[in-house]
């Protein structure tokens, strides 16, 4: 162990405090700590950059990352948690309070902003030149509350007191031009240290910034308003991921956030290919490759035409040809509302220059369309412009020369359904990447149980870079390992409960199954179908005091975006649910219910390691991939899902003995949707009306919102919009009877843990590690540049 921090650290924590570290409050002690860390990395991280901005390099360009807490990871990856536990030790602080202090960097929504940060931890980890770029929000992801139920949004400042993972480069800064502004692009950059490597990857995060501090002749003149007004409609760019896209304004700034980083983004690339490589820029794409994480950083496609046409002075052709062999776009999404489309009056309004390109684009396509003979209704279809909207992603199938889905199911379904035009014409283009998680995050630092026996098992710690070892040891462990397996998840649910009991002021009983489902509240994943089951559940017990039911806990986690009243509706249910089960005195004895506020990364770390049961009930063909899926395996939850994303690859993984698989599938769908009554299922699926009539009855209380009927009429009212759109109550009785039966099989302790084992030792295709070296082989084409 080197004593580096040992020494350090008490020094940063003088410096950030101002006082003896013994004196310095845990935040301080929290930023010194840090500061000592990134001291610790500083020449690794220069040397990586040195030697990265030479060769070839990815660049990943994404509007999110969520990249949760950054100290445990950093120490963990490079082996100083111990280190860092003497080090605040000798000044009388324990290492877990300090870790407790720091703000979760929530730049992100969910799957696609997670699915970023695991794999920037894989590229540092696999020495692989890619860097990330996106923005430096002021506030991310809204903290979530609940009142009487309800959820309520909040600011979340997460950088106000000081953020020592990510340093300002002044002396880098770029101009980003729009019609009617030029702001400053400064970027900060995040270290992303790997695992058991010296390489320390970057995250260049961009804030904006008015381009004089003040307009001093508005300020001379006594219009101060004025002058503040237009520096805050400048910041206003970095202020808040997705700000709300509902009006008009709205997408106007979204608009022009998404320019904002792909501009300064790019004018960085090129002037590093330029300094590198000369004047010359038809050679870019030899050096670099751009994925698009979805489509929100599409903008970066007509930018780089315009960078090379107005400023390298490119020919049309030739600019092109040099797009068109860099980016690489990944689609996350079926949900045909998620494929961002912009009314041209926007780009007008922002960048003419801008929308005088995608107008050539959208005319090259038509023309090219028409010589390879489609029809005149296809093109239009197809084309960039259509109408007064311009299509984003039809703009990154255009022009990229690799388009992915996140599992095998979900890229069938784009290249037969979603992009199915688009792969008649270049299937060669398609390629499925299945996700992947990073089992440094998801294993090794928030199961250091888990990993300690994993370790012990395999004989040393090869697995955290390289997780597919573990299945050599699927059948060839001593039966002692289940007992260990199973006292190992028990310490950890008590971890659990105690921080439960703390956080929400719900006591809960390790001893009874912890069935979880945390994820976005959306209605293709179904958390209404789990709230059905648990009401049905609470009613089955009512009737009949006598049933056996196996002591469960009912664990959801989820935000709703604050528009989406129906997403709310659903959390508003759940929590309703929550109060009848939890205040009932007898029912509560066998299964309580439990919503953690304001779900995100670091509750999820608290979570996944005490979770038995993983809920993926999505209906089948909709949830792309899925993630927290393969971080539940990863911990030995077994699965309860929907063939549905990478539910069906995980499902290959284990077996049909060691996951609970239930209700339509994808392919069945259509033709039981021709026939569907929901209503026949109401009245005709035990238990489902006793359920549905709750929600009206006076049973729940919606504290007059009306929202619960509103849900009943979703499910049931085909005048109302097409009824139960997501096949909830289709579904219902498969779930119910699986869920019950998975529930049963608890009881057998051995046997479970056995199924556990087999999950944790086959997860090894759900490292982030393996797709990461997927799209480096066969998309961005680098190698591994390791600095020493
Ligand atoms: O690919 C990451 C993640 C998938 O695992 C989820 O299945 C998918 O829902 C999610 N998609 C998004 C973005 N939606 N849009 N646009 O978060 O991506």
């Amino acid at each position: 162990m080197t004593q580096k921090l040992v020494t350090s650290a008490p020094a940063q924590v003088r410096a950030v405090s101002g006082r003896p570290e013994t004196a310095a409050t845990l935040m301080e002690v929290w930023q010194g700590l840090s500061a000592a860390v990134v001291d610790t990395i500083a020449d690794d991280w220069y040397a990586t950059e040195q030697k990265y901005s030479a060769g070839r390099q990815e660049h990943y360009f994404s509007a999110e990352f969520l990249m949760g807490r950054a100290l445990l990871n950093n120490l963990s990856n490079l082996g100083m948690v111990d280190e860092a536990r003497e080090a605040v030790g000798s000044f009388g602080v324990n290492l877990s309070d300090v870790l407790e202090q720091e703000p979760d960097a929530a730049l992100g929504n969910g799957g696609l902003g997670r699915l970023a940060a695991c794999f920037l931890d894989s590229c540092a980890t696999l020495d692989l030149p890619v860097n990330g770029f996106g923005i430096l929000y002021r506030y991310g992801l809204f903290k979530q509350l609940f009142e009487d139920g309800f959820q309520t949004e909040h600011p979340d400042p997460w950088m106000e007191e000081g953020y020592p993972f990510v340093i300002r480069h002044e002396e880098a800064q770029r101009l980003v031009h729009y019609q009617d502004m030029t702001v400053r692009a400064i970027p900060y950059d995040m270290p992303i240290t790997g695992y058991g490597t010296k390489n320390v990857g970057t995250l260049r995060l961009w804030k904006a910034e008015p381009l004089e501090e003040f307009d001093y002749d508005a300020f001379n003149s006594q219009r101060f308003t004025e002058a503040i007004v237009e520096r805050e409609r400048t910041s206003d760019i970095s202020r808040v991921l997705y700000p709300n896209d509902t009006t008009y304004e709205g997408k106007v700034l979204r608009v022009r956030q998404q320019y904002f980083f792909c501009s300064a983004s790019l004018q960085q690339i090129v002037e590093n290919y330029v300094s590198h490589h000369g004047e010359d820029l038809t050679g870019f794409a030899d050096y670099n490759a751009i994925q698009l994480n979805d489509t929100h950083p599409v903008l970066a496609i007509p930018e780089l035409m315009r960078i090379l046409l107005d400023e390298h002075h490119l020919g049309w052709e030739e600019a092109w040809e040099v797009v068109t062999k860099t980016f690489a776009y990944t689609n996350h999404t079926v949900l045909a509302e998620a494929l961002e489309t912009w009314e041209i009056s926007i780009f007008d309004r922002l960048f003419p220059r801008i929308t005088e390109i995608v107008r050539e684009i959208d005319r090259r396509f038509r023309m090219e369309m028409a010589e390879r003979g489609l029809e005149q209704g296809i093109i239009d279809y197809m084309a960039p412009i259509s109408g007064d909207k311009v299509r984003m992603a039809w703009i990154a199938c255009y022009a990229s020369y690799s388009i992915n889905g996140v599992a095998a199911l979900h890229t069938e379904i784009i290249k037969r359904e979603t992009l199915g035009e688009w792969h008649a014409i270049w299937p060669e283009r398609f390629n499925n990447k299945t996700n992947g998680v990073t089992p440094r995050r998801w294993l090794r630092q928030c199961n250091p149980r888990l990993s300690a026996l994993l370790d012990e098992v395999t004989g040393s710690d090869t697995w955290v870079k390289d997780l597919s070892v573990l299945a050599e040891h699927t059948d060839s462990v001593d039966e002692s390992v289940y007992d260990r397996l199973a006292e190992i998840k028990h310490a950890n649910k008590v971890d659990f409960a105690a921080w439960i009991a703390q956080r929400e002021g719900i006591e809960i009983d390790p001893e009874a199954i912890f069935d979880v489902q945390i994820k976005r509240l959306h209605e293709y994943k179904r958390q209404l179908l789990n709230a059905i089951y648990i009401l049905d559940l609470y009613f089955r017990m009512k009737q009949d005091p006598s049933l056996q039911v196996p002591k469960r806990v009912f664990i959801f986690g989820a935000k709703a975006a604050p528009g989406y009243i129906r997403a709310k509706a659903i959390i508003k249910l759940i929590n309703a649910i929550a109060d009848l089960v939890n205040n009932d005195p007898v029912v509560s004895q066998t299964i309580k219910v439990v919503f953690v506020h304001n779900y995100n990364v670091s509750p999820a770390e608290h979570i996944i390691p005490a979770a038995d049961v993983s809920e993926q009930i999505s209906m089948a063909g909709k949830e792309a991939s899925g993630t927290s899926n393969m971080k539940f395996m990863m911990n030995g939850a077994l699965t309860l899902g929907t063939l549905d994303g990478a539910n069906v690859e995980i499902l290959e993984a284990v077996g049909d003995d060691n996951a609970y698989i239930f209700g339509a599938t994808e392919d069945e769908l259509p033709a039981l949707r021709e026939s569907y009554d929901p209503v026949w299922h109401y009245e005709n699926v035990p238990g489902l009306k006793r359920v549905l009539d709750a929600f009206t009855d006076g049973t729940l209380d919606d504290n007059g919102s009306g929202w619960f009927a509103d849900l009943r009429r979703s499910l049931l009212e085909a005048s109302y919009e097409p009824a139960d759109v997501y096949y909830v109550l289709g579904d219902f009785a498969s779930y119910r009877e699986t869920k019950d039966a998975m529930a049963a099989d608890y009881a057998d302790t051995r046997a479970w843990q056995r199924k556990a084992w087999v999950n944790i030792t086959r997860s090894g295709r759900f490292s982030s590690d393996r797709t990461i070296s997927d799209y480096a082989r066969e998309v961005w084409k680098i190698d591994p540049e390791p600095i020493a």
